[in-house]
C-alpha cells in the first residue's frame, strides 16, 4: 500500500481492574470492532495503568486474560488488529519518562480523574498523578491518528495532544497529534444506583454496573433495582430524569432502536414494564459475548494471540523510541 493510501492508525486500551462493564463496551469497545475493517488497529490491555491503585497480583493476571478474552468475544479480530499487554512492551514506560520531562505538574493536577480518584486520600500515589502521561506515551508510541474512548477520557486525550505538540514545536516533528473518537450515544453510561456518577469497574456496589460477564439473574437484579424517579413517565431528560435517561440510552444502543421510538413504545406504561424489557434486551445482547468468552478464556490460542501481539507491538514501539532517542540525544546509538 502506498503512503497516500495508508490506513489510519488506531490505538486504545482498557485497564484490567475488573470485569468490563456495559459503559466500557458502549463507550469504547464497540468502536474497536467498528474501526478494524478500514483502520490499522492496536488494542492494549493497560496493566501498568491498573497498578496506579493497589492490585492483588493473582487477580491482576487473571483480569488481564479476562479483558483480552472479552476483546475477542466482542469481535476484535487478531487477524486484523494487534492485541497485546502493555507491560510486554517496555517502551511504554520508557517513553512515559521522556514525556514526564516534557509535561508540567500544573496540567496534571488539573485532571478531573486525578482529583476524583485522589479524593479522601491523605496522600495520593504519584502514579495516579502521572497516569495521563503514561496514557500519552501509549498513544504516541504507535504514531496513532485516532483514539476511540469514552467521554471521561477527553481531558487525557487533550493532554496527549498538548504534549505531542509541545515536543514537535520545541524539538522537531516527532509525534503524530492524535484525535479522540467518541460515540454519539453511549459515550458516558452512568451508574445504575446513582445516575450522577459514571458507571465504573471499581465502584463498591456491584449493582451500580452491568458487567459483560454478569449472569442473567444479576443483570435482572441490577436493572430492576436501578434508580429512577417518582414521576412514572418514560421520557428522555438528562437534567431532570438522569436515571430514566441513562436506561433509555442503554436500551437504545443495545437494541438499535432510537430513543424517540422507545419513548413512543412505552407511552402510558410504567417503569416496571420498561425495566423488564430492558432486562431482556440486555440479556439478548450480552449472552453471545459470554458464550464466546467461555470458549476463549482458557485456550492456548489466547496466549498465542497475546504473544504474537507483543512481538508486533514491540517492533513498532521500538522504532518510535529510537526516533525519540535521536531527537533528545539519549544513548549512543544514533540511527541516522
Ligand atoms: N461509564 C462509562 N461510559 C462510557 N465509557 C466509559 N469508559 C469507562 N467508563 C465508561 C471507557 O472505557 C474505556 C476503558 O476504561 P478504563 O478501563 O481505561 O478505565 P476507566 O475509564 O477508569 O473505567 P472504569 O470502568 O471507571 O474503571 P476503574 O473503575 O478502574 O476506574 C475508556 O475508553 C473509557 O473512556
Amino acid at each position: 500500500m502506498s503512503e497516500t493510501t495508508k490506513m489510519k492508525r488506531v490505538f486504545s486500551g482498557v485497564q484490567p481492574t475488573g470485569n468490563i462493564h456495559i459503559g466500557n463496551y458502549l463507550g469504547a469497545l464497540r468502536q474497536f470492532v467498528e474501526l478494524q475493517d478500514d483502520h490499522d488497529c492496536i488494542y492494549c490491555i493497560v496493566d501498568e495503568h491498573a497498578i496506579t491503585l493497589p492490585q492483588d497480583p493473582k487477580e491482576l493476571r487473571a483480569h488481564i486474560l479476562d479483558v483480552a478474552s472479552l476483546y475477542l468475544a466482542i469481535g476484535v479480530d487478531p487477524k486484523k488488529s494487534i492485541i497485546f499487554v502493555q507491560s510486554d512492551v517496555p517502551a511504554h514506560a520508557e517513553l512515559a519518562w521522556v514525556l514526564t520531562c516534557n509535561s508540567y505538574t500544573g496540567e496534571l493536577y488539573r485532571m478531573t480523574q486525578f482529583k476524583s480518584k485522589s479524593q479522601n486520600k491523605e496522600s495520593a500515589p504519584t502514579g495516579l498523578l502521572m497516569y495521563p502521561v503514561l496514557m500519552a506515551a501509549d498513544i504516541l508510541l504507535y504514531d496513532t491518528d485516532v483514539v476511540p474512548v469514552g467521554n471521561d477520557q477527553k481531558q487525557h486525550i487533550e493532554l496527549a495532544r498538548d504534549i505531542a505538540t509541545r515536543v514537535n514545536n520545541t524539538r522537531k516533528k516527532t509525534f503524530i497529534v492524535p484525535e479522540g473518537r467518541f460515540m454519539k450515544e453511549g459515550a458516558r453510561i452512568m451508574a445504575l444506583d446513582d445516575p450522577t456518577q459514571k458507571m465504573s469497574k471499581s465502584a463498591e456496589n456491584i449493582h451500580s454496573r452491568i458487567s459483560l460477564l454478569d449472569d442473567d439473574n444479576k443483570i435482572k437484579k441490577s436493572i430492576m433495582k436501578s434508580t429512577t424517579d417518582s414521576e412514572g413517565i418514560i421520557r428522555f431528560d438528562v437534567q431532570n430524569k438522569p436515571g430514566v435517561s441513562n436506561l433509555l440510552n442503554i436500551y437504545s444502543v443495545l437494541s438499535g432502536k432510537s430513543i424517540d421510538s422507545i419513548v413512543n413504545e412505552y407511552d402510558g406504561k410504567g417503569y416496571g414494564d420498561f425495566k423488564k424489557d430492558l432486562v431482556d434486551v440486555t440479556i439478548n445482547a450480552l449472552s453471545p459475548i459470554r458464550a464466546k468468552y467461555e470458549e476463549i478464556r482458557h485456550s492456548k490460542e489466547l496466549i498465542d494471540i497475546l504473544n504474537d501481539g507483543a512481538i508486533r507491538a514491540n517492533t513498532i514501539a521500538n522504532r518510535t523510541m529510537q526516533r525519540v532517542k535521536d531527537v533528545f540525544g539519549l544513548g549512543l546509538n544514533d540511527s541516522k
